[in-house]
């Protein structure tokens, strides 16, 4: 009898965490559309799940993602057959962005085109010193398709995101870090301990309002500075409708550790 396939997305729970991992390494975890078909049903199923309040999304030593997978796009003829092809692909690409719950981005080696994308639509990366940014897609003849040319440049700023959209150029970790597309770098053996610690410092936190703190976060990169201070403002104003707003402010000053419920 043949073995079963590994699946291209893992998923392992630890506690209110869950460690959702690409599996695709002979491909360098190639975004197919049967992976994002798993992955975007696997995030679905935490979302979902009351127990989970954190989540970790990681690839490989070698590759976290070296994009979406190439040998599916190669031979789509034209504007219309790319659209019809890949809108599907893209909701499901969407699917990381509009997670509620918080999703940390463990990346170690490769995370180029899609792949880097995918990242930036996490709400923290953790990168390995070996990580490897990057949007190659002008050299295939196309653009960042998944949010790259809006994301990036939020992240990294105008100079640096033409430079690397239009040229190619590749992002060590440790430049990666200093110019603001991750936020932590660490030693690729520690890489996915790091992201589980902070994984699990998260799920600690009142769920409500770390929803409020991305959404709001997110805000000031999405919208104009005026609507994002008021969409900060109206969730601020709107976690004093919870009872972990009031739980939280009465242990601090009760001095004990906050119990919170998710509402
Ligand atoms: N697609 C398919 N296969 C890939 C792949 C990819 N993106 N990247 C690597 N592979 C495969 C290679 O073909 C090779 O397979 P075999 O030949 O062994 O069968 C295997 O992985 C190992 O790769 P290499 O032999 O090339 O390994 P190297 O160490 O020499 O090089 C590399 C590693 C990462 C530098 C190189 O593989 C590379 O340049 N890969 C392509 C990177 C790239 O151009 N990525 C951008 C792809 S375009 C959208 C959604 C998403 C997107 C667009 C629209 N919508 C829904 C609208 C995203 C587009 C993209 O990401």
């Amino acid at each position: 009898m043949n073995a079963q396939p590994e699946p291209e997305v893992q998923v392992e729970r630890d506690g209110a965490v869950a460690i959702v991992t690409l599996n695709r390494p002979r491909a360098l975890n190639a975004l197919s559309s049967t992976l994002m078909k798993a992955l975007a049903s696997a995030l679905d199923e935490l979302e979902a799940s009351p127990d989970i309040r954190a989540i970790v999304l990681t690839g490989g030593p070698r590759a976290f993602a070296a994009g979406a997978d190439i040998s599916e796009m190669k031979d789509l003829a034209s504007g219309k057959a790319a659209r019809a092809a890949l809108s599907e692909h893209l909701a499901r690409w969407d699917r990381v962005g509009r997670l509620k719950k918080p999703v940390i981005a463990a990346v170690a080696g490769y995370a180029l085109g899609g792949g880097c994308e995918l990242a930036l639509a996490c709400d923290l990366v953790v990168a390995a010193e070996d990580a490897v940014f990057g949007q190659p897609e002008v050299q295939l003849g196309v653009i960042p398709g998944a949010g790259g040319t809006q994301r990036l440049t939020r992240a990294v700023g105008k100079a640096l995101a033409m430079d690397m959209v239009l040229t190619g150029r590749r992002l060590a970790a440790r430049e990666a870090l200093e110019r603001g597309l991750v936020s932590r770098v660490v030693a690729p053996e520690v890489l996915l301990d790091e992201a589980k610690r902070l994984a699990r410092r998260l799920a600690e936190l009142a769920p409500l309002a770390l929803r409020a703190a991305k959404l709001s976060v997110a805000a000031a990169c999405d919208r104009g500075l005026d609507s994002g201070l008021k969409a900060e403002r109206e969730a601020f104003y709107g976690l004093f409708d919870t009872s972990d707003q009031a739980e939280g402010m009465r242990a601090f000053v009760e001095k004990r550790p906050p119990v919170f419920e998710g509402k």
